[in-house]
Formats: C-alpha cells, structure tokens, sequence
C-alpha cells in the first residue's frame, strides 16, 4: 500500500516537474546570444538560436541591388545583392504563442543590436501588411559576410526610407505582447 502511494506521490511530483518546464518554454530568457548567433525568444514554443549555417537551411533569398537610405534622404550605404530570410518566416517557425486572437494587434518582436539600436516590427505589419514582405535578417551583402555591421542586419527594403528600421549588429529577437489597459 505503501509503495503505492509512494509511486503515485513520485507520479504527481513528476508531473508538476513537466508542468512547470514547459512553462518555462514559454518565459523569456534571458538572451545571451553568442558572437556569430541570433537568440529569437519570448512568448514562443520553439525558441532559437539562428546561425549562418541555420539560416543557409532555411531556403534563404538573394536580391539585388539596393541602397539603404536615411529620412534625411542621404544614401547611407549601396550593395549589388544581399542574401536573408524574412523576419515573418523566422518567426512563424517559432510558433508565436498567441492564445486570444483578438489581441493579435498587440504582439511585437523587439530587434535588439549589440550598441542598443533596437526596432520593433508588429507582428500584424509582418503578417498583414507589406513589412511582412521586406523585413529580412540578412547574413550576406555582395555574395560575402556582412561587412558594415554584420554579422547580421535587419532591414525593410520596401520601407519608404530604409534607414532607421535597418538594424546593424543584430543581437537578439524577442517577442512580446504590450500590456494594453482592459
Ligand atoms: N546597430 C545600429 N544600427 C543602425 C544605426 C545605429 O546607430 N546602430 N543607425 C541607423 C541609421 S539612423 C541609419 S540611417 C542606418 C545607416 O546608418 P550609418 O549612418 O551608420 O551608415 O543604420 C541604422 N542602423
Ligand atoms: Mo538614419
């Protein structure tokens, strides 16, 4: 009888083990990315940590020329090509945790740089709207690793001036939910 209760407490212990780390899956680490690495984390299932060889698997596209260009209008920087994988689809594979769809429009990824300029992109604008279709995070400009700011760079190509969203020095992506008053 003993043992018996002794197996069923062990059980329940268990389970409150499992219970209690798979919300831990879904806290925000801290993110301690590694020189050459990109921490995605947040209110996610899967979190991760992207690489140039992981994002090589992710079906990465190449485009072609493109300037990045201030709102003052002044030509920051110019390359013939740049190679990336779109932020939507980074995310996506991270499987947002999103439990109330109607506040879908209060979740956001939070680009975070290594000398603090950070950007945020919606996660409605990624989905909906046409940042969804240009925000990259790019690993190669002109067929070589990133040079100005690399390893990695987010930027919007279709933003009307792609200065201020384009983030060098790409630390970390963490998405997160505003708390918007009931
Ligand atoms: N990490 C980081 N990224 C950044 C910036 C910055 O200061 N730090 N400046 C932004 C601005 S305002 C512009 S216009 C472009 C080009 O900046 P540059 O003047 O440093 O070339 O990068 C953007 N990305
Ligand atoms: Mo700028």
């Amino acid at each position: 009888m003993t043992t018996m209760k002794n197996i069923r407490k062990a059980c329940s212990s268990l389970l409150m083990l499992v219970v209690l780390f798979s919300f831990c899956g879904l806290q925000a680490e801290p993110a301690q990315s590694g020189p050459g690495e990109v921490k995605v984390f947040g209110l996610v299932e899967h979190p991760l940590t992207l690489t140039v060889e992981s994002l090589r698997r992710m079906k990465p596209v190449e485009k072609g020329a493109t300037a990045i260009v201030c709102d003052s209008g002044q030509t920051k920087q110019t390359m013939r090509s740049f190679k990336g994988v779109l932020l939507r689809d980074i995310l996506d594979s991270t499987k947002v945790v999103m439990p109330n769809p109607r506040e879908r429009g209060e979740y956001y990824a939070l680009v975070r740089s290594l000398d603090g300029y950070n950007v945020i992109f919606t996660m409605n604008e990624l989905r909906y709207g046409v940042a969804g279709d240009g925000a990259w995070l790019v690993f190669e400009e002109n067929g070589k690793p990133v040079e100005t700011g690399g390893p990695f760079v987010i930027f919007c190509d279709n933003d009307r001036a792609n200065g201020p969203r384009h983030v060098k020095m790409v630390e970390s992506i963490e998405v997160s939910k505003v708390n918007a008053a009931p």
